[in-house]
């Protein structure tokens, strides 16, 4: 295991004003981007939990189409980023290999919402966050990976994945911090809508 010494090298301190910490995990199938995005977004060093994939993992470990890829991760990112003076967002990102997939259920102890990220590529291999996001009953947003022009559309993801027409499917590059933040701003939203929904309907019952 090893603590990256990528950008950014300084760990600013938590500002005075940050209020509300909230823990954000990411997940999805192997390659689709995780670690590039807690590393993209983080404002601290992030810790990472990457190994080189060896000749011992042939037959384990799964390639599949990200033939460039030769680490993985084997327990969690982390890092951290204040969406504004008050609010910060500590994030982790899942280990994406099955044999790995145990850790995820600690991994979602506390936590308040998610990214799927998915690389169109390889639709299905998403199928098993979803699956455990649902079965936690876990707020959650789908953000498609940049790997190269899609040949469908947002919708036809969100129809091929059967998401609910509340969860909001949108395009990122996980390599580009803007485009990472704006993932998380928009889960952060989503977060305010269905606790704003949730408040209304707790009013109109009482
Ligand atoms: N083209 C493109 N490549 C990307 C993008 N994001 C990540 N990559 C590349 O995809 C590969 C996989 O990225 P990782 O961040 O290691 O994926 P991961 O989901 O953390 O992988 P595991 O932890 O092994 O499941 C790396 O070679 C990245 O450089 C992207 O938005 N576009
Ligand atoms: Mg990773």
């Amino acid at each position: 295991m090893d603590s990256r010494s990528s950008e950014p090298a300084a760990r600013p301190p938590l500002q005075t004003t940050a209020r509300d910490g909230v823990k954000i995990v990411i997940v999805g199938g192997f390659g689709v981007g995780k670690t590039t995005m807690v590393r993209s977004v983080s404002e601290i060093r992030p810790l990472s939990t990457e190994e080189v994939m060896t000749e011992a993992g042939v037959g384990i470990d799964d390639n599949g189409d990200v033939l460039e890829k030769n680490t993985t991760t084997v327990a969690f990112d982390f890092g951290r980023i204040s969406l504004d003076a008050e609010m910060v967002l500590y994030l982790f990102g899942a280990p994406g290999q099955e044999r790995f997939w145990f850790l995820w259920e600690r991994l979602f102890a506390g936590t308040l919402g998610a990214v799927v990220l998915v690389d169109t590529r390889r639709v299905a291999d998403s199928w098993y966050a979803i699956d455990r996001l649902e079965h936690h009953r876990m707020p959650f947003i789908v953000a498609r990976n940049n790997f190269g022009s899609p040949e469908h559309s947002l919708e036809d993801l969100r129809e091929a994945l059967s998401l609910s027409p509340n969860v909001p499917v949108i395009d990122c590059d996980a390599r580009a911090r803007s485009s990472s933040k704006d993932v998380l701003i928009t889960l952060v939203r989503h977060l305010c809508e269905l606790s704003a929904a949730r408040e209304e309907r707790e009013a109109e019952a009482s």
